[in-house]
Order: C-alpha cells, then structure tokens, then sequence
C-alpha cells in the first residue's frame, strides 16, 4: 500500500476541494545550487498561495511518498548530499528501499495524479536532448505527457535540447503542447524561439476546459502548457547559443551521460553566465506558478 504524506495546507486543500499545484523537487536538488534552491521553492510556494491557491512541493522522503513538504523538511531536502533524482523508473524502488528522492517532472507528476492533483509547475520539462540519434537520450517526462492526467505549466523547453526533436515526440505522443499568449514555442531563458507552437491559448479558463475535454474523451494523459519567460527577465537566445555549445562539448568531452547530463549543463550554464541563468531561471518559475494557480482554480470551478 502506498503512504502518501500530505503538508498541513494540502490535507487542508484536499478536505476543502479548493484549488493545489503541484511542484517538482528534483528542480531544488538538482537544478539550483543551495541556498538560493530552499528560497525560490520558498518563494514559489508563496507565489501559489498568493493567487489563491495552495501549493503542493513532491518528494520521496525515507521511502515516504510526500506531497506537500512543511518548511523544515524543504530546508533539509534542499540541503542534502546525494539526493537521487528520481523519474518514472526508480520512484517505485526508491519507495520500496526507504530511500530519499527527489522528482524529476515524470515523478511529480505521478505523484500528483496519485494525489488527485491535476496542475503542475515547473522550470523546463526534460525533452530529446542534442545527439539523440546516437545516444537516444529522451527524457521520459515526455512520455509521461502522454500517459498521465497532469497539466504541466514550464517555460518551454531549455535549449540545451533539441527541440525541433522534442517537438516531433511530443506530437507523435499525442501531446498537446500550447503557448500561452503567443504563437511562437519559447526557449525557457528566452520568450520567443523560431518554433511555431502547435497551438495558443490565451485563457487559463480554455486551459482548464481542454484537460478536462481531453480527459472526458477517455485519452490518457495531460498537456504542456509552455509560458513565455517575462520580457524584463530574458536573456537573448545569441548570448546564450555559444554558452550552451561550450557547456555540451565539455560534457561531451568529459563523458557525461545518462541522468547526470541534464544536471552538469545546467551548473556549467549558471557558471558560465556568471548566475545570470539562475536569474532568469528563478522568473520564470515564478511566472509559471501563478499561471498554474489561475488554471488550478478554473479547474476546480469547473468541475463542480
Ligand atoms: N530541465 C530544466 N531544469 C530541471 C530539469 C529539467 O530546465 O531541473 C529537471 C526536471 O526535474 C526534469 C528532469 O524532469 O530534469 C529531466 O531529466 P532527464 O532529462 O534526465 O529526464
Ligand atoms: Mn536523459
């Protein structure tokens, strides 16, 4: 039997029926250096209760599956050594051994549908990263899209993938993948990408009533709603374009693979933009967590 461990403010949530998003963890161990993680996953969590929602921080924990972390549990998770970074293949284990994981957008989102959560909000999805051909590195968060009742809110993808790749899977998954706002696909640290979304939205409202469409026709799985970066927050994707090919030659050239590869571009990112990357970063989650907040709240409105 799975044990689920709900935060105070997500029982609550849960027993009142009002409106919960849920975040990932693997974005606070994985994805920002310390301390600055614990304050964004901090502030993050203000940002949902601030638009009228209550946010819900994923994680397993000694093998407990918790959904919804009190404050001291997210200051000692942020501060862990050795954390795993655990997807759809080694949640279950993970669970199973006692161990501590923290999740990546697949795991979080079984989490969540596991907790009856139906929003989610992140930084940027995994996707098909560069080379793929050969190394046939494709997250499996993408899979995941297309087989769990999860909205997710991210701020397109990084350009650390391919994303004409990415794109291609997500559709051949039957994913809907929709802008907000605007026509073009953004690129996570920049707004605007040369990629035409499949589709726009404008409303967190058409957001809400697509998901539960899509689920009243009997099709599994959720979409990706990809939200621009704030224009004030951006960094020009011709800035970012040689920093990105340094950071992939050096994993490259060093062998990183597997699951460590997202990780390494990420800090080598931060540290070739001198922070700059995690400035944007922070923005843009934040961004995303309000969004997630109006489409929570519609979703709820709507089922009742
Ligand atoms: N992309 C980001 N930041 C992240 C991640 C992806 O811009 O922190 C994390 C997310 O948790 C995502 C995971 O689900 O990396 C994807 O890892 P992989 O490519 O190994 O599936
Ligand atoms: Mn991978």
């Amino acid at each position: 039997m799975i044990v689920i461990q709900y935060s105070a403010e997500v029982q609550a949530a849960k027993a009142a029926g009002s409106a919960i998003v849920a975040l990932e963890s693997t974005i606070i161990t994985h994805g920002m250096p310390f301390p600055q993680n614990v304050e964004v996953a901090a502030q993050v969590e203000q940002d949902i209760r601030d638009a009228g929602a209550t946010p819900a921080t994923i994680a397993v924990m000694q093998g407990v599956l918790h959904v919804g972390l009190e404050p001291d549990q997210l200051q000692s998770l942020g501060q862990a050594k050795d954390v795993a970074k655990v997807s759809r293949a080694d949640m279950p284990a993970c669970m199973a051994m006692g161990k501590t994981g923290a999740t990546t957008v697949a795991a979080t989102m079984i989490a969540a549908r596991l907790a009856g959560i139906s929003v989610f909000a992140t930084g940027g999805i995994g996707g098909v990263h560069k080379g793929a051909e050969t190394s046939f590195d494709i997250s499996a968060d993408l899979m995941e899209l297309a087989q769990t009742p999860v909205t997710v809110v991210a701020a397109g993808a990084k350009a650390i993938l391919d994303i004409p790749k990415t794109l291609e899977i997500l559709e051949t998954q039957g994913v809907p993948v929709i802008s907000y706002g605007q026509d073009s696909f953004p690129a996570f640290w920049s707004s605007q990408s040369d990629l035409k979304a499949p589709l726009r939205m404008d409303s967190a409202s058409d957001i809400a009533r697509a998901q539960i469409m899509r689920s009243a026709m009997g099709l599994p799985g959720g979409q990706l709603i990809a939200n621009p970066i704030p224009r004030e927050a951006e960094i020009a994707a011709e800035v970012l374009a040689p920093v990105i090919a340094q950071a992939q030659g050096e994993a490259d050239a060093q062998g990183v693979s597997g699951k460590a590869v997202t990780p390494f571009l990420l800090q080598r990112i931060f540290e070739l933009t001198e922070g700059r990357s995690l400035t944007a970063n922070i923005a843009l989650v934040r961004n995303n967590a309000r969004l997630a907040a109006e489409i929570a709240k519609e979703m709820v409105a709507l089922n009742c």
